[in-house]
């Protein structure tokens, strides 16, 4: 069973908080798609790697024969990625974490504003493309960054929540300015979604 773009939980128009329908249409329906395409092309004749979830096969990733690994950290990094990012917004969103997750902000980062401040830190010190993560590893929060579609889930971390920051995630609104982007991504946060990867 090949790898399926599943369409946006959300209409391309309601995210404009943040970002724009234009965007959200080339990210969803261009760029993600090409990561499944060619992650369907790469894995043709490896039937037990293409029944995996795709966040096993990328936590997996050393399984995978070397002759096609980057090729599918490259395409299947990028289809776990942004299933995740498109699940950690929604309309309406933004505001305040609460419950559990916010006590776990808390308790690590002091507070949101610190936590959004340390995301703002990894997505600007990222250089080129990739991404600003906050992330479970060994059951503590932490921020971490990863370059091009790497994943955490490749060093054993669990994803909680993810910006991304290549430029075709903001560049026809904010053009150079990605801190004006990440800035705005707040507006748009599904705190819930987020709250529930906590476990
Ligand atoms: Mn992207």
């Amino acid at each position: 069973m090949p790898f399926e773009l599943a369409p946006l939980p959300y209409p391309a128009d309601s995210l404009e908080a943040a970002i724009d329908k234009t965007t959200m249409e080339i990210h969803h329906g261009r760029h993600h798609k090409a990561y499944v395409d060619n992650l369907n092309a790469a894995l043709v004749g490896h039937d037990q790697l293409l029944a995996l979830p795709i966040e096993k096969l990328i936590a997996q990733i050393k399984d995978v024969p070397e002759a096609i690994r980057q090729k599918v950290i490259n395409n299947g990094g990028g289809h776990a990625n942004h299933t995740f990012f498109w699940n950690s917004m929604c309309p309406k969103g933004g505001g305040e974490p609460e419950g559990k997750l916010a006590d776990a902000i808390n308790s690590t980062f002091g507070s949101v504003a610190n936590l959004k401040a340390k995301i703002k830190e990894a997505a600007l010190g990222r250089f080129g493309s990739g991404w600003a993560w906050l992330v479970l590893d060994q059951g503590k929060l932490e921020i971490t960054s990863t370059a091009n579609q790497d994943s955490p889930l490749m060093q054993g971390k669990t994803p909680i929540l993810g910006v991304d920051v290549w430029e075709h995630a903001y560049y026809l609104r904010y053009q150079n300015k990605r801190a004006d982007y990440v800035e705005a991504w707040w507006n748009v946060v599904n705190w819930k979604a987020i709250g529930e990867r906590l476990g």
